[in-house]
């Protein structure tokens, strides 16, 4: 509390009133992805992690059941201010004792857990199908397949997920952000590029031709590549945007799926001139798309930033995708989930008028300063009171979590 009214009123002298900022920030909901908690894995398979992504390291403590991993997000989501959605994929489907039910043919039922958590933390939930890691995506061709069997399977896990996204809707009261992504490609150079992306539209087409607009709000995630499949992917960004904009759902851009001197940040204007509503995974690629833990770092800001000044907190969905295995993955959820927040924090504390007046009036000098003056504003007294008003600690939260480590994470074995 000691420096925030000194804080508020420099921020004010620029112009900006902070008690409002604070407000709007409150508001902007970020969807905690439960895939950090057990990298990737699941409760309803024992193979590797398929698709073209990995996971690196083996940190001591994974979540092994539903109850290890809800009980590691109870403490995440102590840990992270501000509002927040569950994000939830299908390999997490929440069988009896003895039971299983494959991917076609899963039902809400599997996940009335998931709900009890959501309601239990007041909070809504998005849904993921899951085409990888699983015995019918061994080939690393699931929509897109030419065997029909397979790509079948695949659209009825789809159409399965549809419902258990509008039972998610139903149940919470908020609509569910329902992500189609696959990995779906080749290692190398194809005979026939256009096939796979034909099947691949069908299959969508087919999975959502039936859903309540006003209960799920479905996706399209493209992608660069992926590992083992370098040379050609299914649903490449020109895939993903074209099929969202024609057929009316999201795209959804994820900012590790990119090359590596292209923005996202750059891209999501460009996708609101366009699109009533977009959806966005935030990670942090090092490199590649390496899922490195998000950090509060020029990117994550600037994408903050671009939500923020556009007015758009209602119209861009903010979820979080990183997975980390080589460190304690409740400080990785943790600390990542917070930056995300900082960012939108450093957003909502913009003088953005009086940029936009700058820029508008081509008074480029007095912009760069200003920009430049901007990043040296006493955040953290702001952020410090925010985190009070929200409950949440401050730097202590990192003791917490090592107690956890001690008293929980280091006994599983
Ligand atoms: C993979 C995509 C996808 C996944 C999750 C687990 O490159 O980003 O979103 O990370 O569905
Ligand atoms: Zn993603």
């Amino acid at each position: 509390m000691s420096n925030f009214n000194e804080a508020k009123a420099v921020f004010k002298r620029y112009g900006v009133d902070v008690e409002k900022a604070l407000e709007e920030l409150a508001s902007i909901p970020v969807s905690l992805h439960c895939w950090q908690g057990d990298d990737v894995t699941g409760f309803d398979h024992d193979g590797p992690l398929t698709g073209g992504i990995q996971t690196t390291g083996n940190y001591p403590g994974r979540a092994r059941t539903p109850e290890e991993l809800m009980a590691d997000l109870d403490q995440v989501i102590k840990l992270v201010p501000g509002a927040k959605k569950i994000n939830v994929h299908a390999c997490y489907a929440i069988f009896e004792k003895g039971e299983f039910v494959d991917r076609d043919k899963i039902e809400p039922r599997h996940f009335k857990k998931w709900v009890e958590f959501a309601k239990k933390h007041g909070m809504g939930l998005d849904f993921n199908p899951t085409f990888f890691s699983h015995p019918m995506a061994a080939s690393g061709l699931t929509l897109s397949s030419p065997d029909e069997t397979v790509r079948e399977f695949w659209i009825n896990h789809g159409r399965a997920c549809v419902k258990i996204s509008e039972y998610f809707a139903k149940e919470t009261g908020i609509p569910c952000v329902m992500n189609i992504w696959t990995g779906d490609g080749l290692k190398d150079v194809p005979a026939d590029r256009l096939g796979p992306r034909l099947r691949y539209k069908d299959s969508i087409d087919k999975i959502l031709a039936d859903y309540d607009k006003n209960l799920v709000k479905p996706c399209v995630e493209s992608k660069v590549f992926g590992i083992g499949v370098e040379s050609y992917t299914v649903g490449s960004a020109e895939f993903a945007l074209s099929y969202a904009a024609k057929k009316g759902c999201l795209p959804l851009m994820d900012n590790g799926h990119y090359h590596p001197t292209e923005y996202v940040s750059d891209k999501i204007s460009a996708l609101l001139a366009f699109f009533p509503e977009i959806a966005l995974h935030v990670t942090r690629p090092v490199r590649w798309d390496s899922d490195h833990v998000v950090a509060y770092d020029d990117e994550t800001r600037e994408i903050a930033k671009e939500i923020v000044r556009n007015d758009a907190i209602k119209r861009v969905y903010i979820a979080l995708d990183y997975f980390d295995a080589s460190i304690n993955r409740i400080a990785a959820w943790t600390v990542g989930a917070r930056n995300m927040q900082k960012a939108l924090m450093y957003a909502v504390l913009q003088p953005n008028r009086r940029l936009k007046e700058l820029q508008d009036a081509m008074n480029y000098t007095e912009l760069f300063v200003l920009q430049e003056e901007l990043k040296m504003l006493p955040y953290s007294d702001i952020w410090e009171e925010y985190l009070r008003r929200q409950g949440v600690p401050g730097d202590e939260w990192f003791d917490i979590v090592k107690k956890y480590e001690k008293d929980v994470l280091s006994k599983r074995k």
